[in-house]
């Protein structure tokens, strides 16, 4: 590594703009994180409490100093409470999105939503039946206010499980059972967690710890399962369709807009916007060739799946892609969208413009969006892009996109498999395909960019492993060439066989974070056709660059639903070896899964590989071992 943006950076569009920030003298996220150095010890191994007035506390990792907060609480009820409370947020994340899809439903079915619509009918159907709901002779609209008031029941206390929980292994849901951890209410577990983790309540670790399995659950199963199912209903469900990543989706001689943040409620209707004939007349009355809408992060992916909307970059990017000078317009909802991105758009023309009623940025102008006025804000603002398409300085779009494709919902990998999920058992089982892992997650300064999700994605497919992912792992792999139509030449003999008879790339993208529930109902698929649990599959997952604490939430299903799971930054837990022990070790015991920490992708592989084979050998699968 020659230089400080190869150091930041295996991509070459952010090597290339890293170099133009400098010039431009903007200041990046890498540059906030050298400036935080060194940052808090006691945090890192999550040994700072600041649950009550009477603290902030913290506790000395050398035993020299305090060993217990003022309130008494020791480093093992410290750490647990930390953690357990950055998976409640991660959880509520995911599942207020959900709720938000849910309640575009309900607008729908009541007729006070125009521009929405329910697009897969087959799907709304399927769901209202696991709901319990009689669709006989009823239409669409009807189901459609049901499902939503169903599901509405599901974010409460009235059940005692969540309903889609019927879509694990009975093994599974008679596990989480016995273990007491069933989620029941998607508020009501995140609820209790803050509950609990108050000064004065749940002082067991080990409790606070299994609370946390049954908060994430509630996640996974409950409002990350209906933000997916839901979006599918409202917006189609993904089938394989090409598309292009990078920041050169980015087009000169276009109006430019990117799309950023996770709900497709905002991002579906800014596409409608933008394919309407007299917008498209007014960009070019203003010297444009036409309207280019680009995504970042999850809502890109969103669209990607759906209608291969090209996407600019992942998280660390976000910056980067306004430095272009090429945006006309940024669009953002919620959640992972930098408070500083305000700040950059001011040193060129890019108009920034937050949309949802929970989340302002300063820097930008706010202009909501609710269900009864998305088509007409959609239109204005993108008439207002437009005009400001004359306002642009100069460009550096640096480099060409890359192709890829998305779309693999687990209906679209079913109908690639012809209809049902026996050639994929059966490549397992003949040991061509050794196995399935997850790869998903965000990017972290702390971690050379991409790198963790390229190089562990390449060690897997080399070695026969078919790799999913979802996020910005997700958009990682696709910049580096691994989902082009051609990728399968980066795969061991086995795996490109299979894929190749498919005609699918080896590395298969999911869609967003909340789509991660398209892998466990993947995973779950699978296990029924075995007639196993899903914790004695050859799967494994992984988050090598993670961030966020949606990631906590969405590792800690993982784990609960029986997946091994390693995770490259550490998280902070090291202030308490009982709580280490129990994540990484004890949790075999309790959910038949645990998970490991390795920031090293090339050793991350070693581990997957070793775990999936171990599996492989216990379900009595021709094995080899690593
Ligand atoms: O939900 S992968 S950085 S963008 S948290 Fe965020 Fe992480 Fe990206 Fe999407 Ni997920
Ligand atoms: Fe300190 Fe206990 Fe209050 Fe935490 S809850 S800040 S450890 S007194």
């Amino acid at each position: 590594m020659s230089n400080i943006y190869e150091k930041n950076t295996i991509t070459e569009d952010g090597q290339l703009m890293l170099k133009k920030a400098e010039k431009d003298q903007i200041e990046t996220v890498w540059d906030r994180y050298q400036a935080q150095l060194p940052q808090c010890g006691y945090c890192e191994m999550g040994l700072s409490c600041r649950v009550c007035n009477m603290g902030p506390c913290r506790v000395d990792p050398f035993g020299e100093g305090p060993q217990k907060g003022v309130c008494g609480a020791d480093a093992d009820i410290i750490v647990a409470r930390n953690l357990g409370r950055m998976i409640a947020a991660g959880a509520a994340a995911h599942s207020d999105h959900g709720r938000d899809l849910v309640e575009v439903l309900e607008n729908v079915a009541e007729g006070n939503a125009p521009g929405y619509a329910i697009t897969d009918v087959e799907k709304l159907k399927q769901v209202a039946l696991d709901y319990g709901i009689n669709i006989d002779e009823k239409a669409p609209l009807r189901i459609a206010g049901e499902l939503a008031h169903a599901m509405q029941g599901d974010y409460g206390t009235r059940k005692k499980e969540l309903t889609l929980v019927k879509r694990a292994p009975k093994k599974r849901r008679e596990l989480w059972r016995n273990a007491g951890i069933m989620p029941r209410g998607i508020d009501r577990e995140t609820s209790e967690m803050m509950h609990r983790t108050h000064m004065g309540v749940d002082n067991g670790w080990q409790s606070l710890l299994l609370h946390a399995l049954r908060n994430a659950l509630s996640d996974g199963w409950g409002g990350s399962l209906i933000a997916t199912e839901v979006s599918d209903i409202l917006f189609g469900t993904p089938k394989p369709t090409p598309n292009t990543v990078n920041i050169g989706v980015l087009k000169e001689d276009e109006v430019n807009i990117v799309v950023h943040g996770h709900n497709p409620v905002v991002s579906e209707m800014i596409l409608q916007a933008c394919q309407e004939p007299d917008l498209l007349r007014m960009a070019k009355e203003k010297g444009a060739k036409g309207i280019n809408l680009a995504g970042l992060c999850c809502t890109g992916s969103e669209l990607l799946m759906r209608h291969g909307i090209p996407v600019a970059g992942n998280h660390l990017m976000t910056e980067l892609v306004i430095a272009t000078g090429a945006v006309e317009m940024m669009l953002v909802d919620y959640q992972c969208i930098m408070p500083s991105l305000g700040t950059v758009a001011s040193c060129y023309h890019t108009r920034m413009i937050s949309t949802s009623d929970k989340a302002r940025f300063p820097g930008m102008e706010h202009r909501e969006f609710h269900p009864d006025n998305s088509r007409e804000l959609a239109r204005e603002l993108i008439r207002e892009a437009i005009e400001n398409y004359e306002q642009r300085g100069q460009v550096y779009i640096p480099v060409e996109p890359v192709q890829s494709v998305g779309g693999f919902s687990v209906e679209a990998i079913i109908s690639a498999l012809g209809g049902t999920p026996a050639p994929l058992l059966e490549a397992i089982k003949a040991g061509k395909i050794r196995g399935v892992a997850g790869v998903v997650g965000c990017n972290n300064p702390k971690i050379r960019h991409d790198h963790g999700h390229v190089t562990l994605t390449q060690r897997l497919i080399e070695n026969d492993i078919l790799v999913v992912d979802t996020g910005c792992a997700a958009i990682a792999t696709a910049k580096a060439g691994l989902k082009m139509a051609d990728a399968i030449r980066y795969a061991g003999p086995g795996l490109k066989e299979v894929c190749g008879a498919l005609g699918i790339p080896p590395v298969l993208h999911m869609g967003s974070c909340v789509d991660n529930v398209r892998i466990l109902i993947l995973a779950s698929a699978l296990a029924d056709a075995l007639g196993c649990d899903i914790s004695d599959l050859p799967v494994a997952g992984s988050a090598p660059e993670w961030y966020s604490e949606k990631a906590v939430s969405i590792g800690t299903y993982f784990v609960a639903s029986g997946v091994y799971t390693v995770l490259g930054p550490m998280p902070p837990i090291t202030g308490s070896m009982n709580v280490v022990k129990l994540l990484t070790e004890g949790l075999n015991d309790v959910v038949g899964a645990a998970f490991a920490v390795e920031p090293d992708p090339e050793k991350a592989a070693l581990l997957i590989r070793r775990h999936i084979e171990s599996k492989r050998r216990a379900l009595g699968l021709d094995a080899e071992s690593v």
